[in-house]
C-alpha cells in the first residue's frame, strides 16, 4: 500500500539529511604551531683498528636517516573543527524544488507540498541538529507534520451510540467508489461490537443497487429496509429510521446512490436525504484510487452537505497515496477507517500515528 508515495517522502527524508550532512564544513586547518624536528646529527663512524677509515662523509652519509626525516618537519596541528549542522530555509525549498515531480507523480497536490514545506521550515530551520541524528530528526519531523494532516480527530462511533439511539449514517460519494461495500464492513464490524444495525437501501437510483444491498444483508444477517426502484431515498431512510426506533437499534447506515458533485439533480437529492433525516454523520466515502481529484470531490461534497468523516477505500491496491493525503489536507475531516480489500474484515479503524509511522517504514 502507498508504496511509491513511500519511496518518495524517504526520499525526500534522505535527501534533506544529505544536504544537511554537506554543510558541515571544516574550518580551514589552522597552523598554530610549527614544529620543527632538531636536525638528526650524523653518529660518529666507529673505525676499527688496522681498518683504512674511509673517506671522511662517505660512512656518515650512508648512516643519515632518509632525506625527508632528516629535513625540519613541519607538523600542522588542527585546533578546530567548525560544524555547522543547521538547516536553513534555502535548504527545504531546494528540497522541494528537486522531489516536485516524485511528489506531483505520487498524487501529492501543490497545496499539500507548500503545507509540508512551511511546516519543515517552521520546525527545522535554526535548529542545530546533532551529528548522527541528522536523519532521525528530519524523518521525525516530517512524521510530525504528516500526523497533523491525518489526525483530524475521532469519529468515536461506540461512544457516539451511548449518547444516542439509532445513530443514523448516511453513507455518500463519488459512482463506485465503495460506499455500499462500505456500509456491509461497518455492518459487520458493529454487529461484533454487539451493536443491533439496520441497513436503508437509499439508492434507489443505479439498477441493481437494492439486491445488492440485500445480498450483504442477507450474508451478514442484517435486515434492510427498501422501497422500489425510484423511489424517495430520503422517505427510505427516514423508514428504517423508524424501524430502528421501534426496535431498539443502534444504528441505521443508510447506502446512496453514487453521485458527482457536477449533477444537479442527484446532489439536491441528497441534501433533501440530509434535510429531512438530520444524519448523525454524514461520511463521504472515497475511492483512494481517483488520484488527486479526490480534493475537488471533497471540498464539493463538503460544501454541499456538510460532511463529518471520511473512509478511502481500495487503498490495499493503491500504490501512490498522495491523493488520499491531499484531501486530508484539504478536507480536514476525521477518517473513519480505510477500505483494505473486498472482504468484509477488510478494513482498519484509521489510527493516524500508526498509519503515518507505515506511511514513514517505520
Ligand atoms: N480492493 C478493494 N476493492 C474495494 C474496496 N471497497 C470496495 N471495493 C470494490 O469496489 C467496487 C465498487 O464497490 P461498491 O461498494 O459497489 O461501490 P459503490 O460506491 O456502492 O458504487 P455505486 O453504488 O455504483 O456508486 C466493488 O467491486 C467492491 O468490491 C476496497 O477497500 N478494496
Ligand atoms: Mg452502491
Amino acid at each position: 500500500m502507498f508504496g511509491f508515495l513511500k519511496k518518495k517522502l524517504s526520499e525526500s527524508v534522505e535527501k534533506l539529511s544529505e544536504k544537511i550532512r554537506k554543510k558541515e564544513v571544516e574550518a580551514p586547518v589552522e597552523k598554530i604551531e610549527e614544529v620543527k624536528k632538531p636536525v638528526e646529527k650524523p653518529k660518529p663512524v666507529k673505525v676499527r683498528k688496522g681498518v683504512r677509515p674511509e673517506k671522511k662523509g662517505f660512512l656518515a652519509r650512508l648512516r643519515r636517516k632518509p632525506e625527508e626525516e632528516k629535513k625540519p618537519t613541519l607538523k600542522e596541528r588542527v585546533v578546530g573543527r567548525v560544524l555547522e549542522r543547521g538547516v536553513s530555509g534555502k535548504d527545504i525549498d531546494s528540497l522541494f524544488e528537486e522531489m516536485e515531480f516524485g511528489l506531483i507523480e505520487a498524487n501529492v497536490s501543490l497545496e499539500t507540498m507548500d503545507f509540508l514545506k512551511d511546516r519543515m521550515k517552521e520546525y527545522l530551520v535554526g535548529k542545530q541538529l546533532k551529528r548522527g541524528g541528522i536523519e532521525k530528526e528530519v524523518r521525525n519531523t516530517l512524521e510530525k507534520i504528516l500526523v497533523e494532516i491525518f489526525d483530524q480527530g475521532e469519529v468515536g462511533l461506540e461512544k457516539l451510540a451511548k449518547s444516542k439511539k439509532p445513530v443514523c449514517i448516511v453513507f455518500l460519494g463519488f459512482n463506485g467508489s465503495g460506499k455500499t461495500t462500505s456500509i456491509a464492513k461497518l455492518g459487520k464490524y458493529l454487529t461484533s461490537k454487539k451493536f443491533k444495525v439496520v441497513l436503508a437501501a437509499g439508492d434507489t437510483f443505479r439498477a441493481a443497487s437494492i439486491e445488492q444491498l440485500d445480498v450483504h444483508g442477507n450474508r451478514l444477517g442484517l435486515k434492510v429496509i427498501k422501497h422500489d426502484y425510484g423511489a424517495d431515498s430520503a422517505a427510505v431512510v427516514y423508514d428504517a429510521k423508524e424501524h430502528a426506533k421501534a426496535k431498539g437499534i443502534d444504528f441505521v447506515l443508510a447506502d446512496t446512490a453514487g453521485r458527482s458533485h457536477a449533477n444537479r439533480n442527484l446532489m439536491d437529492e441528497l441534501k433533501k436525504i440530509v434535510r429531512v433525516n438530520k444524519p448523525d454523520l454524514k461520511i463521504l466515502v472515497m475511492d483512494s484510487l481517483t488520484g488527486n481529484d479526490l480534493v475537488e470531490q471533497g471540498r464539493n461534497f463538503d460544501e454541499a452537505v456538510g460532511i463529518d468523516a471520511m473512509i478511502f477505500t481500495k487503498v490495499d491496491v493503491n500504490e501512490k497515496g498522495g491523493g488520499m493525503l491531499s484531501a486530508c489536507y484539504a478536507v480536514k475531516k476525521p477518517i473513519l477507517y480505510i477500505g483494505l480489500g473486498q472482504e468484509y474484515g477488510d478494513i482498519e479503524i484509521f489510527d493516524a500515528k500508526k498509519f503515518v509511522k507505515d506511511l514513514m517504514g517505520g
